[in-house]
């Protein structure tokens, strides 16, 4: 099928912050800026998008009668009853992050399988099995566009990573008035850590200045911005970190502000290319803005002020192949009966199926 989207926004990016990037920046310090990259159209539909995704969330947390679900036949654990009273649900609302009502494994569950059931049936859009915050791109057609197609995200994308990306994962990180963000941590490439060179503390003692060619990319954007000085969930980097490939605190309990890591993991750290201490960027970042960051570096969201407004976010992470995976359909990026049921009904594009398509496509 033509993969011609009608209805596109053309214009979603500032063409002149699009060429700026510096390929030479971002491999020595591991993040670039896109700052303002949005058009003014491409923001209001960027946020208009993420509001919709959030408003379907919240539709399906407290429209569904959770405890009507027949958990056990599909062997996954029951939500405890007293997180799924309506004031409970309510309080999973408003933001990304927030679903703590989910039992251990039906996230998962949702995601792999796709739960279909008739206590799952939300007016005015269809239910595709999984929550809309977790894969935003199976209830939104410009998020589709735009994580998929659109020539120019595909570029921004291809600066990155070179010719050929997957997605690894998409969802939206939408921070509530109040939310306390995240403390330092990083990722590891495909979530697995079988590619990092140092585990999730690391000793340091592989310090390099080859950029590797396994590689995951954050892109976040947001198109309201994001800064200490307005209203908080800023995110703050380690520029030149990413050289060491720790994926820090990846599986553990991540509890350190600045304060900790820079006495900590830090202190005996240098940048590659500078010997110099490493040392914290914090972000602040205008409205219609991104910023991509190698997965494995280290990076923290701080709070964001009881009072201030959602500080609305999409995350898009990709990554190049691994060549060592065993031939597969579909990656992990996204829900595979989803990817089928497009399939079925003729609506996998090529650009899609491009980003879609296993390690090593069979
Ligand atoms: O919410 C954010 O700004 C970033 C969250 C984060 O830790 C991430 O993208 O991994
Ligand atoms: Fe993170």
């Amino acid at each position: 099928m033509s993969d011609t989207i009608s209805g596109r926004l053309v214009e979603l990016l500032r063409p002149e912050v699009l060429a700026a990037f510096d390929r030479t920046f971002f491999e020595r310090e591991g993040y670039w800026v896109w700052e303002g990259i949005l058009t003014d159209a491409g923001r209001a539909q960027w946020k208009k998008s993420l509001q919709k995704i959030q408003a379907m969330n919240d539709a399906v947390v407290t429209g569904t009668d959770w405890s009507s679900i027949d958990y056990k036949s599909r062997g996954i654990a029951e939500p405890d009853p007293g997180k799924i009273s309506a004031e409970f649900l309510q309080s999973c609302c408003g933001g990304s992050e927030q679903m703590a009502f989910q039992p251990q494994g039906f996230r998962d569950y949702m995601y792999q399988q796709g739960l279909f059931d008739s206590a799952l049936a939300p007016d005015g859009f269809t239910w595709q099995g999984m929550m809309p915050e977790y894969f935003p791109l199976a209830y939104d057609d410009f998020i589709l566009d735009i994580a998929t197609a659109h020539p120019q995200m595909m570029q921004v994308i291809s600066k990155l990573l070179g010719k050929r990306f997957l997605i690894d994962h998409v969802l939206t990180l939408n921070r509530t008035p109040g939310s306390r963000g995240r403390r330092w941590h990083a990722h590891p490439y495909r979530n697995k850590g079988q590619r990092e060179i140092e585990d999730p503390i690391g000793s340091g003692q592989s310090l390099t200045t080859e950029f590797f060619p396994h590689q995951c990319v954050r892109t976040l954007c947001y198109p309201e911005g994001m800064g200490a000085a307005d209203g908080g969930g800023e995110l703050s980097v380690m520029p030149g970190a990413h050289l060491y490939r720790i994926p820090y605190l990846w599986d553990g309990a991540r509890t350190e502000y600045s304060e900790q890591i820079q006495a900590g993991w830090m202190a005996d750290k240098i940048h590659a290319f500078t010997d110099e201490p490493l040392q914290i960027k914090h972000l602040s970042l205008p409205p219609g803005s991104m910023v991509s960051f190698v997965h494995h570096m280290p990076h923290h969201v701080g709070h964001r002020a009881p009072d201030a407004p959602t500080r609305w976010g999409l995350l898009m992470a990709y990554r190049t192949p691994d060549p060592d995976e065993q031939p597969t359909r579909w990656n992990e990026g996204a829900p595979a009966h989803w990817v089928e049921r497009r399939v079925e009904s003729g609506q996998l594009t090529a650009n899609m199926r491009r980003v879609f398509a296993g390690d090593t496509p069979l």
